[in-house]
């Protein structure tokens, strides 16, 4: 199966899975966030066993695919290439960015979380597609979530880097917009989406900020 041609990728609405947030939902979650105007799924699983993570990667592959919307898997390379994922997401301590792309290839998207200013820096030449900014805000859906660079952080960030900026943490309708004016492409969201009782609509609420954002003045 051919990749999302990445050139092509949509970084504005980033939605972030979380299997505790959508339990058997996954699914119906997804597929409101496709209607609702997301650009890029990540699937985040820390704690499924490896199989199911495969599965889940697979039918959402299918899901995505078919609409030109890339998967990207967090943390785990073996499962992106088993299950034909477009891209994979890693953190700090997850494998080194050169080996991800060693190992997914050019046409794969690769992310990768800074969490400082000396991370950004250090990433300046890796092999990757965008930067994560993590957290942008404080947020209780990752507890080990370092110190939020905050607005003004991020407005640094964007003067030292020029890598794709994706902010993620804390971010919802109220401040989505400040975090795409201080210079991320994207926004990315876990419980804003994830967690919301009517998730198509709270989709598109936030496809409305970004894309009120983005229309050149
Ligand atoms: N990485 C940095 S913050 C975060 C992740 C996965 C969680 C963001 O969740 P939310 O609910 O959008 O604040
Ligand atoms: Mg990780």
């Amino acid at each position: 199966m051919t990749r999302v041609r990445k050139a092509a990728v949509d970084y504005g609405l980033y939605l972030v899975t979380d299997a505790g947030l959508t339990d058997a939902r996954l699914h119906e979650v997804v597929t409101a966030a496709i209607s609702g105007g997301v650009g890029i799924v990540q699937l985040r699983e820390k704690a499924t066993p490896t199989r199911a993570f495969v599965d889940r990667a697979r039918a959402l592959v299918a899901l995505l695919r078919p609409r030109g919307i890339p998967l990207l898997i967090n943390d785990r390379v073996d499962v992106a290439l088993a299950a034909g994922a477009d891209g994979v997401h890693v953190g700090q301590s997850d494998m080194h960015v050169g080996d991800v792309r060693a190992l997914m290839g050019p046409d794969a998207i690769v992310g990768l979380s800074v969490e400082t200013p000396a991370q950004a820096k250090a990433a300046e030449h890796a092999p990757v597609d965008y930067l994560g900014v993590s957290p942008v805000f404080a947020t209780a859906t990752k507890p080990d979530a370092a110190p939020p660079w905050g607005v003004a952080g991020l407005c640094g960030l964007r003067r030292m880097t020029r890598h794709v900026l994706v902010g993620i943490g804390g971010i919802g309708p109220v401040n989505a917009a400040e975090v795409l004016h201080a210079g991320a492409e994207g926004i990315a969201v876990v419980s804003a989406i994830c967690g919301a009782a009517d998730p198509l609509a709270a989709t598109r609420a936030l496809r409305a900020v970004v894309d009120e954002v983005r229309v050149p003045v």
